[in-house]
């Protein structure tokens, strides 16, 4: 009782498949976290989004085409506002070999098609965490 929840930034790189950001959202929201929805798919924007709603955290969902360029431009974004307290996980449709290298860039995890809401909302409550 009157703790805080854990605010979630939910978002995408790329455009379309609305409905994923959705039902992930919506899980999420109904595991106790607050989550707080965007489309802007701009790595820009989303710093921004990020700043101003005082996230402990980003999701994105790579369906829609990401770019591993965005997710470099994001962390380079984070860093550059002070902002590298703020973790970073995905999830959805990727190269395989670009999963490492997002990883190394910063993402601390990625979930892959296939994995069960169950798996990716145990993951959460262990992993995602206030950072302040
Ligand atoms: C539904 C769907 C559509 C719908 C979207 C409807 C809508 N309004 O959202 C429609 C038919 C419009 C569509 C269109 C297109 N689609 Co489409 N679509 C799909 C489909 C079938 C399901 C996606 C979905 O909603 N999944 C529901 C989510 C919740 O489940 P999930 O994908 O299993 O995700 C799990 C994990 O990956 C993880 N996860 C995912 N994201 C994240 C994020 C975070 C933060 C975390 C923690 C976890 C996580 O959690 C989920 C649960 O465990 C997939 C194929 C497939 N079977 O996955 C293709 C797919 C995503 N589409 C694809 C493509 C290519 C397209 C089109 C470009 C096709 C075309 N040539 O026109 C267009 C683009 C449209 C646009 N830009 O607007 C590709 C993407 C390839 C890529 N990213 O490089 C896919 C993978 C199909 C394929 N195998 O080629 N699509």
């Amino acid at each position: 009782m009157g703790k805080k929840a854990v605010r979630i930034l939910m978002t995408r790189f790329g455009e379309g498949h609305e409905d994923a950001l959705l039902k992930l959202s919506r899980a999420f929201s109904e595991a106790g976290f607050e989550v707080i929805y965007t489309t802007m798919h701009d790595p820009d924007a989303i710093v921004t989004a990020a700043l101003q709603e005082s996230v402990d955290h980003i999701g994105v969902t790579t369906l829609p085409g990401a770019r591993i360029e965005d997710f470099a431009k994001l962390f380079e974004l984070l860093a550059k506002k002070d902002l590298s307290h703020i973790q970073v996980s995905a999830g959805g449709f990727l190269e395989e070999d670009d999963i490492p290298r997002i990883k190394e860039m910063g993402v601390v995890e990625f979930f892959p098609k296939g994995t069960t809401f169950a798996e990716l909302i145990e993951w959460s409550k262990q992993h995602i965490k206030h950072t302040d």
